[in-house]
């Protein structure tokens, strides 16, 4: 019996250590402006920040702001501090919904996709960035899971390993091995 707790610990151990990689996506914990913000005029930039470092690399992160009428208007590319990825935004021009995608590179290297919408209450008389401007490819178009890792059956095949290997161990150390 203490045998097959010991397994069982062993194989616990085994399954946390496998799965923590998994849990280490980050995560958005706050943003500028907020999911649902109402503004009366445009943030003139928006702030995304991690609970995780984002890995830096040309191209690797993109931010976009599509307003109500599908125009991009964020001002340039996303640039990375640490944990905090922001982006130049442009006056704003029509009211209504302005959605912030982004796709960042996790510190764990799994790529997180995400958005967060604002409202524009009062139209502003800016304009939107030109269709060639350099301001990353925008985000939101693929439509992957929240996870984009490592498949599951990767998790139960090594599981299934672990389990394996600690019965063995187990049938070794126990003294009664057959002849
Ligand atoms: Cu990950």
């Amino acid at each position: 019996m203490r045998r097959l707790l010991a397994v069982l610990a062993l194989t616990g151990l085994g399954l946390f250590a496998l799965a923590a990689p998994a849990s280490a996506h980050n995560t958005l914990i706050s943003s500028n402006p907020t999911q649902d913000a109402s503004l009366e005029a445009g943030p003139g930039t928006v702030v995304l920040t991690f609970d995780l470092p984002i890995q830096e690399g040309t191209g690797l992160n993109t931010v976009a702001v599509t307003g109500p009428d599908g125009k991009q208007w964020q001002g340039g590319p996303a640039t990375v501090d640490s944990n905090v990825v922001s982006t130049p935004v442009r006056e704003l021009g029509p009211k209504g919904v302005y959605t912030v995608g982004y796709r960042i590179v996790s510190a764990d290297g799994h790529p997180v996709s995400g958005k967060v919408t604002f409202t524009l209450t009062k139209a502003g008389n800016g304009t939107p960035a030109p269709a060639n401007a350099d301001v990353g490819t925008v985000p939101g178009t693929e439509s992957g899971g929240p996870d984009g890792g490592v498949p599951i059956w990767v998790w139960l095949v090594g599981a299934a390993v672990l389990l394996v290997a600690g019965l063995f161990v187990a049938l070794r150390t126990g003294g009664k091995q057959p002849e």
